[in-house]
């Protein structure tokens, strides 16, 4: 007798019976979110966070004593084969356009996926939802645990029987006050970036403390495990501490390049800097059959000192 075929995609209500939790302080439920797909929520001690199927798609992080940390666009798709614009899309397995294809989606194929809920539970303190794909030649599983900070983790194991190239960026946009109003990212001087403004021309970050003025698109390379952003109108720091991410890129479209966006509004690119986090060009992994490879993001909200 052939096995019924299990559809990959179950429905919000067929996964709250399944993993739905709520133990007061620390709850995990499942809904239809916007565009009627699946949305993991999370809470924890009065923080929340939502993460949907469709992507393992991290679309907000709002800490008990902090207003929302991700920026999510008011035009944002939520549909099949469309990546959402805000929260933490999953660049992988490669970033930006892929070399051997041209025609190759950007930013690789895990952002658009449906993915499926693996399992959740109490994990370090926080309460945590395990995502998983298959992606070409990776099994891949994606945490996103929500405590006193956030952090999601991407792991993959190579399947198969040669080793592969993989790149990956959780491409993390961050809500501001005004990125022109003393937006400062700190903990990337001296590091090399390529400037993909100018075909990834390298240039030394000499500053101290990175400011916004102009569009600006940055691959920075072999940087250290954490960076700082200053935001003095919403009057706080948001710390960023990484585990098997060398590269950090620093996006914001400003103003002609949002223009030419369909799902970011002409006022919106003052609202966020994207500092993404993953291993990307010279920093990117050669995985051997049978290897794993981890990048970790965490990610706090804490008052700037007074
Ligand atoms: O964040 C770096 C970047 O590669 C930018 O060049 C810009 O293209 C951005 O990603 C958004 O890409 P997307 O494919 O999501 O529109």
């Amino acid at each position: 007798m052939s096995e019924a075929k299990t559809t990959t995609i179950s429905s919000a209500r067929d996964l709250e019976s399944r993993f739905g939790f709520d133990e007061g302080e620390v709850s995990l439920h499942i809904d239809d979110g916007r565009g009627t797909l699946p949305r993991v929520v999370l809470g924890h001690d009065g923080a929340r966070a939502e993460v949907y199927l469709h992507g393992a798609h991290v679309t907000a992080y709002e800490p008990a004593d902090q207003r929302e940390v991700l920026f999510i666009g008011r035009s944002a798709r939520y549909e099949p084969g469309k990546a959402i614009r805000g929260g933490i899309p999953i660049c992988f397995p490669w970033f930006g356009s892929r070399a051997a294809d041209p025609y190759a989606p950007s930013h690789g194929l895990a952002r658009t996926k449906d993915w499926k809920l693996g399992g959740v539970g109490r994990v370090d303190g926080g309460v945590e939802a395990m995502f998983e794909t298959r992606i070409e030649k990776l099994d891949v599983r994606y945490r996103v645990n929500l405590g006193s900070t956030f952090r999601v983790t991407l792991e993959a194991t190579n399947i198969g029987d040669e080793a592969t190239i993989v790149e990956t960026a959780m491409h993390s946009y961050f809500a501001v006050g005004d990125i022109r109003e003393g937006v400062a990212i700190e903990g990337l001087n001296g590091r090399t970036y390529l400037d993909q403004l100018q075909g990834r021309a390298r240039v030394v970050e000499e500053a101290e403390a990175l400011f916004f003025e102009a569009e600006t698109d940055r691959v920075y390379l072999d940087t250290a495990n954490r960076h700082v952003i200053i935001d003095p109108l919403y009057q706080r720091r948001l710390i960023v501490e990484t585990e098997g991410c060398p590269s950090t890129v620093v996006w914001n479209p400003w103003i002609e390049k949002t223009m030419r966006m369909g799902d970011v509004e002409d006022d919106e690119w003052p609202k966020f800097v994207c500092l993404e986090t993953g291993a990307i060009a010279d920093d990117e992994l050669s995985v051997e059959p049978g290897g794993v490879c981890r990048f970790s993001t965490c990610i706090e909200a804490v008052d700037l000192e007074r």
